[in-house]
């Protein structure tokens, strides 16, 4: 690691405190320029303790940049890692308020809630659609605390990979019992379609980013626990969305799931 614990722990305080206040900030590799993974990881986790110390729970997971559609659109070649806690669902339906955040945007993702716990090393697409008990549509809204959305892969990780919000609902479908890959993916806003797309967007089937989640948890001595929602990451490209939008995920085979900005 390259940063000391109290440069952790001042780092996760200044981008909890720009989620929570809504404000933006510079990518803080301008700042902090030799920050490794270990680092920017390590700042992720402070901010879940300084949530957990607050009474929030964790309720999943997700992976990010997991399309190459996502990749191009933010210049970068790998996945990321990040938490889900109580304080980012939605309900289905529910509303979202813009002021609360700085510059959202929407992205259609398959969802799954993993009935057994899953362990890397070597976990796999197999391993992964044996635990899941059920996919569903997501809508992921993401938020990064970076001004103008401009960062790199460090600083995204450190800031929880820009997790906000989430809504999930539709119909529920064994993770065994539909092709994943080739589910067509609808993504409306306002009653227009917006973006397309089919599962295998995601590197080549959802279950894979699962998988790498589960290895990314392996890595540094963790499990995905049974019961885990888990966002596989946007099958398309993130749009942009401002208060007054309606936005609607319209999943084959998988029903809707919607969201209203206001
Ligand atoms: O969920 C995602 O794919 C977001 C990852 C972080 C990068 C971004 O803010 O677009
Ligand atoms: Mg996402």
């Amino acid at each position: 690691m390259a940063l000391n614990a109290s440069t952790l722990d001042q780092l996760a305080d200044h981008l909890e405190t720009c989620q929570l206040k809504a404000q933006d900030t510079l990518k803080i590799t301008e700042s902090h320029p030799d920050m490794d993974w270990d680092d920017a990881y390590a700042i992720q986790d402070r901010i879940l303790a300084r949530k957990l110390a607050r009474g929030a729970r964790v309720v999943g997971y997700k992976a990010g940049l997991t399309s190459h559609a996502k990749m191009k659109q933010m210049g970068v070649t790998d996945p990321v890692f990040g938490f889900l806690v109580d304080e980012f669902v939605v309900p289905e339906g529910a509303e979202v308020q813009v002021s609360d955040l700085i510059h959202p945007k929407v992205e259609p993702e398959i969802c799954f809630i993993t009935r057994t716990e899953l362990k890397g090393p070597g976990c796999h697409i197999g391993a992964v659609l044996a635990a899941s008990d059920v996919v569903l549509p997501g809508i992921e809204v993401i938020d990064s605390r970076y001004r103008d959305f401009k960062f790199d892969l460090k600083s995204v990780v450190a800031d929880n990979t820009s997790a906000a919000r989430f809504v999930v609902g539709g119909r529920i479908a064994s993770a065994r019992d539909v092709d994943l890959r080739t589910l067509g993916v609808v993504l409306e806003k306002n009653g227009q379609p917006v973006a397309m797309g089919a599962g295998a967007a995601v590197l080549g089937h959802p279950a894979a980013a699962v998988a790498m989640l589960v290895n990314h948890l392996g890595r540094r001595g963790q499990s995905l626990p049974a019961g885990s929602l888990v966002l596989s990451g946007g099958i398309t490209e993130a749009v942009a969305v401002q208060a007054g939008d309606n936005v609607t995920l319209r999943i084959q085979n998988l029903g809707s799931v919607s969201v209203r900005f206001v």
